[in-house]
């Protein structure tokens, strides 16, 4: 019979819980409890370190073949308030960054239906001439797939071109839910959950570390949140390559999903989402509260519920804000520190890949 005290055993014994007992976690309407288990995990990884980072985000185009339900951001060709960076406008904006002391980049967009490959490799080749000092954090495996449709290379290839072009790691965009019935409904035109799995992979064993996102809150129920969490364990168990997990709390504002009735997340399901997570991810070493979903406020609160993790001071965001977050477009160095010091936490600024480049 599993009982908080069963799982609490396990958690303080170190071992490794089941699926089910992260169900009974998401159940519980005993949210302390759920993050106490989860601060029990990070205090034994991270202590009172929080990490944030100084970066920048670049959303270069809002054109996209696809037409996910949840996403406000994109637009056809054609429609009313598209935009593509030109490449002097994306190097503008990275050489700007890396002058106001930034570390890294964070480059995603729309599936564009005519750039070229050679525009992605230009990209990186331009960016890292402009801002040398700059890590690249750029593309989802979803436009790693695409770029493979583009090039007739195989996203092994394509990966390792774009490494060569510059590319320092991946974000973990695109992973949505993997639960085939709720990505059906969510994103039927995107690539499959396994196909999302298997080009991290791929990443992995080239070298690449990743992030892994789950944008929760919408279709899906528990027990998919947890097969979500269930295949990024195992895969992280196999390569060892996710650096950190991010849930992504849907913003409903200007979707599909919105027109349809459907509301945001509560303050509750964000800190249990983070906690279970934690728990339940005893091979990631990050758990991330990204501000941007569920503004500073929860994510401050998050790092008593087992978060290690703030992300960055982030700069111009388009995804979460076209779907009407209302969390600020950025946040300053000093207004980070704030947050992780009011909570009892020791801040430590650091790259993409997890050195500490200042600790406070
Ligand atoms: O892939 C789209 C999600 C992702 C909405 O790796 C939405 O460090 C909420 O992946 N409400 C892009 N989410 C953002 C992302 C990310 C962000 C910060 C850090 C990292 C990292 C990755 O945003 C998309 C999609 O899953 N998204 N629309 C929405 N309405
Ligand atoms: Fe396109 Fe990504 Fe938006 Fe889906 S989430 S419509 S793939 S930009």
């Amino acid at each position: 019979m599993i009982s908080i005290e069963s799982i609490r055993d396990k958690v303080q014994k170190g071992l490794r819980v089941t699926d089910e007992d992260a169900l009974f976690l998401f159940e519980s309407k005993e949210l302390l409890e759920v993050g106490e288990l989860a601060a029990l995990v990070n205090e034994r990884k991270n202590g009172k370190r929080v990490f944030f980072n100084i970066n920048r985000h670049i959303n270069y185009t809002n054109i996209c073949v696809k037409r996910c339900a949840f996403c406000a951001f994109s637009r056809k060709s054609g429609e009313d308030g598209t935009y593509t960076l030109s490449l002097a406008e994306i190097t503008n904006r990275a050489s700007e960054a890396q002058r106001q002391g930034a570390t890294e980049l964070h480059i995603v967009g729309g599936l564009h239906p005519e750039l070229p490959f050679d525009f992605y490799l230009d990209m990186l080749r331009e960016v890292k001439s402009a801002a040398p000092l700059l890590h690249i954090k750029a593309f989802t495996a979803v436009e790693i797939d695409h770029f493979s449709s583009i090039s007739g290379l195989a996203p092994v290839d394509v990966l390792a071109s774009l490494q060569k072009a510059g590319l320092g790691s991946l974000p973990g965009g695109g992973a949505e839910i993997f639960a085939p019935k709720v990505r059906q409904e969510l994103c039927p035109e995107k690539i499959s959950g396994k196909r999302w799995l298997s080009i991290m992979e791929d990443a992995h064993r080239n070298g690449l570390r990743s992030n892994a996102t789950m944008l929760y809150g919408h279709l899906e129920n528990y027990a998919d949140r947890v097969d979500h969490l269930c295949r990024l364990r195992e895969l992280q168990d196999r390569t060892g390559g996710f650096q950190a997990f991010v849930p992504l709390a849907f913003q409903p504002g200007n979707t599909r999903l919105w027109t349809a009735g459907m509301a945001g997340t509560t303050g509750m399901d964000d800190l249990k989402t983070l906690a279970v997570s934690r728990v339940y991810l005893d091979n990631f070493d990050t758990i991330k509260a990204y501000w941007v979903m569920l503004g500073e406020k929860i994510a401050q609160v998050a790092l008593s519920f087992g978060i290690n993790d703030l992300d960055g001071t982030v700069i111009e965001e388009k995804i979460g804000h076209d779907a009407g977050a209302s969390s600020p477009q950025s946040l300053g160095r000093e207004e980070i520190l704030c947050l992780i010091r009011k909570a009892g936490r020791l801040p430590v600024e650091r790259d993409t890949l997890y050195r500490a480049v200042r600790e406070y």
